[in-house]
């Protein structure tokens, strides 16, 4: 019974199109764990919702994509 349902929201500056938000939603959709991921482009956001989620390996593939955290 480990599963529990989390929400990791993360400030990501340099999202602004339809280009950005496919590169993260591609790299952050890889981590174990992660089951959606929306990318607000006007409040440049991303969220990242999923079970078991690892803010480490989010966060890196955030930078994966090439986008820095706030
Ligand atoms: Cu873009």
């Amino acid at each position: 019974m480990s599963d529990s349902a989390q929400h990791l929201s993360y400030a990501v500056p340099g999202v602004s199109c339809g280009h950005c938000r496919a590169a993260i939603t591609d790299e952050v959709t890889k981590v174990p764990g992660v089951e959606r991921v929306e990318a607000d482009l006007d409040a440049h956001r991303v969220d990242v919702h999923g079970t078991d989620l690892d803010d480490a390996q989010v966060r890196a593939a955030i930078d994966e994509a090439g986008y820095d955290i706030a």
